[in-house]
């Protein structure tokens, strides 16, 4: 019997649909139940219902005769192709979403009134979208870039958008800037080159002339630029924002991301190898965690700063280049996100999702930060292209759980059917529906801040000290940390081709640290300018001494919180561990092993010489022509026949050893250690683990990410 056309079945999982484990709904992935549609076990119809009987054939005047006009279904399919595209974001065009949920820890409401960070009973759903800045939508995940961590609370009082990055400042502190920032970085004009990098002459050429980016662009610069996972990167919300509590009363606060799994990179060897053999790795890496039910987690800490404290620091609050050193306000962890599903459709929910920091709720204000200021112009005004106009509200996923009821009306694809004569108020005919709300019963009202001020075009003085908290940032560093922002920035100067350029930036860097500008001064063959570094970024009528970089203080010194060699190290959930194995390997150790690390949450994969079955009911999940390396966090060497000549098995070594992780040996693998390159330099290394209690220090040096000390050697081409 044929089958009949039907609705989408509303909830029903097909096959393809049935995630690996369970990710649970929440009140927002069951509210976009309503919009999905499983064609599972359904006939095929054109967009107005009809059943298409031949939808592989268009219709011609003759079976070898020219196609025809009429042929709506051929019509039909091409036109809808030829749109399927919409402009990617301007910036951040590279992401990757999961839906979550947030638990408050309820210690916050001091501060303020906001209900989703009070209500400890409630899991408030959400939706994440990380992102690189620079590249397209196809670029790599793995270039040097800041990370856009954009999280949409669907709380009980509308939408609430924490649109931050991982890094917790910026390179400008007006957004007037902000086209000739992201214009500078982005492909240069005439050749759109290079694509995903900052390692050109316009990026430079913009930084050198802005010293108020030399804070940005020590981070940037840093290896928080290039991630491990997205999974384990902090999140920030850059601007101070206010708070707001029952009382009325404001405070300031700055918003952070703090990852279960501690923040970790890649070495930048590594990021420009696995952006060959991975450019999806980190949106992969997001994709598998959730999909076998590895959670990631961070807890959501602010930094809550009384209003009468504003002036208070040796930095303007509303200076989006600084941030607040946690050891003069401690982050208070006050909730907590657990991401556990993934989109079911990436256009649909990852692709069409519309941040904006301007979405808040009440108990959550803004401050007078020039830079979110501006932004809060911005992200309206750029879906009205990307999403085509003025409804992108009513896509799904960004439609809040709450109700909308407005005068708003009509434009481009309206969805809501508003019933009634009344599109205005006051009206007398529907009883002035929709009703304006009283503050205490939910109505948001803005913080009434009282403000005198003459109508200018300026910035502040307090503005002016660009240098201090960069230097505070690299003296954060450890070693192997500052040797990374050295290596850095000697690869991308050392991809301007402009010389005055790189000498500008010499200079900038020497009013960071003389060490960092003479260590990337000898790395490009040049001497450190002497001189002062001006500001560039002035009026036409500004005299440039008015605007010249003040020389401050940071009152502290060092902040442990800013380097990863602080952070947590306590687990391998999630990590991927290479077995190296060949045929004659031990089965029953190579099990042990493999049960072991999965044990404490890893995922381990077997790579041989060749896929299929190597021995014993062991079979290769990878050979070595597929695999590679930099995809894996750690190597475990099973042994087996041949694998010490193996060309193949060697460089995947050296090049893990290289890249400072963690490999174990098992007995009876001597003569592969014997035959790597790093055989001689063991002694003493961490890192590389042989003998008794094999697992479990393989298991230790795992959890440590990387021995970055054993960077210093540098002999390991491979
Ligand atoms: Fe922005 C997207 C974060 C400054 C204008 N921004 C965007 C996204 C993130 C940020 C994470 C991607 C959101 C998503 O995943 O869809 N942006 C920031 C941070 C900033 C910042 C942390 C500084 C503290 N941005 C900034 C300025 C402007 C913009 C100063 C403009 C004046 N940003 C945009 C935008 C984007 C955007 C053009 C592009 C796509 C979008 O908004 O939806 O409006």
């Amino acid at each position: 019997m044929e089958k009949k056309n039907t609705p989408p079945k509303k909830g029903t999982e097909s096959a393809i649909d049935k995630k690996l484990v369970t990710q649970p709904e929440n009140a927002k992935t069951e509210s976009l139940k309503a919009h999905t549609a499983d064609a599972t076990g359904e006939s095929m119809t054109t967009n107005t219902g009809l059943a298409i009987n031949d939808d592989q054939n268009s219709l011609k005047a003759g079976d070898r005769g020219p196609s025809l006009l009429e042929d709506f279904i051929l019509r039909e399919k091409i036109t809808h192709f030829d749109h399927e595209r919409i402009p990617e974001r301007v910036v951040h065009a590279r992401g990757s979403g999961a839906h979550g949920i947030f638990k408050a820890y309820g210690n916050v409401s001091k501060a303020t009134k906001a209900k989703f960070l009070l209500d400890t009973e409630r899991e408030t759903p959400l939706f994440v979208r990380f992102s690189t800045v620079a590249g397209s939508k196809g670029s790599t995940d793995l270039a040097r870039d800041v990370r856009g961590f954009a999280v949409r609370f669907y709380t009980e009082e509308g939408n609430f958008d924490l649109v931050g990055n991982n890094m917790p400042v910026f390179f400008i502190q007006d957004a007037m800037k902000f086209p000739d920032l992201i214009h500078a970085v982005k492909p240069e004009p005439d050749n759109e080159i290079p694509q995903a990098a900052s390692a050109h002459d316009t990026f430079w050429d913009f930084i050198s002339l802005t010293p108020e980016s030399a804070h940005m662009i020590m981070w940037a610069m840093s290896d928080r630029a290039i991630p491990r996972s997205l999974r384990m990167m902090e999140g920030f919300g850059v601007h101070t924002f206010r708070f707001i509590n029952e009382a009325g009363k404001a405070s300031f606060v700055k918003f952070h991301w703090k990852p279960l799994l501690g923040v970790h990179a890649v070495a930048w060897d590594e990021a420009q190898n696995i952006s060959g053999k991975d450019p999806d790795f980190h949106r992969r890496d997001l994709w598998d965690a959730i999909e076998s039910g590895s959670f990631p987690e961070w807890e959501l800490g602010v930094q809550i700063i009384p209003e009468e404290d504003e002036f208070k620091f040796d930095f303007d609050l509303l200076d989006p280049t600084k941030l607040v050193p946690e050891e003069l306000v401690p982050v208070e962890r006050i909730g907590k996100m657990t991401l556990n599903r993934n989109p079911d459709n990436f256009f649909a929910e990852t692709e069409q999702v519309a941040f904006h920091l301007g979405h808040i709720v009440p108990g959550i204000d803004f401050s007078n930060d020039p830079l979110l200021q501006g932004r809060l112009f911005s992200y309206t005004d750029t879906q009205l292209s990307r999403l085509g106009g003025p409804n992108f509200q009513e896509i799904p996923i960004n439609r809040p759980l709450n109700g909308v009821h407005n005068n708003q009306r009509d434009g481009h694809m309206r969805q809501m059917i508003n019933k009634g004569k009344t599109s205005y108020g006051p009206n007398s005919l529907a009883n002035n529906d929709p009703q304006q709300v009283k503050e205490a019963n939910g109505g948001f009202v803005s913080y009434q801040e009282r403000i005198e001020a003459r109508k200018i075009r300026a910035r502040n003085k307090s503005f002016f000290d660009h240098f201090s908290q960069a230097n505070l940032f690299f003296n954060s560093q450890s070693q192997p940390e500052k040797n990374h922002i050295i290596d850095a920035l000697t690869f991308e100067l050392g991809k301007v081709k402009t010389l005055a350029v790189r000498e500008r930036m010499l200079g900038m860097l020497l009013q960071v640290d003389a060490t960092l500008a003479k260590m990337v001064a000898d790395g490009l063959g040049l001497q450190v300018p002497e001189g002062p570094v001006l500001n560039q970024n002035i009026p036409a009528d500004g005299d440039p001494a008015n605007y010249a970089p003040v020389k401050g203080k940071s009152a502290v010194k060092i902040s442990p919180a800013l380097s990863m060699a602080n952070t947590i190290k306590d687990t391998i959930k999630s990590r991927k561990i290479a077995i190296l194995a060949a045929e004659g390997v031990k089965a029953q150790s190579l099990n042990t092993v493999k049960a072991a690390l999965e044990a404490e949450g890893a995922v381990a994969e077997i790579i041989a010489p060749k896929l299929g079955l190597i021995d014993d009911g062991i079979e290769a999940d990878q050979s070595f022509l597929g695999a590679a390396s930099v995809l894996f966090d750690a190597v475990y060497v099973a042994g087996g026949k041949g694998l010490d000549a193996e060309a193949n098995a060697l460089h995947f070594l050296n090049e893990a050893f290289k890249h400072c992780k963690a490999i174990a040996f098992e007995d009876g693998t001597e003569a592969i250690l014997a035959a790597t390159i790093f055989s001689q330099k063991v002694k003493d290394d961490p890192g590389v683990i042989t003998g008794k209690d094999l697992i479990k220090n393989f298991i230790t040096a795992i959890k440590g990410h990387r021995v970055w000390e054993r960077e210093k050697s540098r002999l390991i081409p491979a």
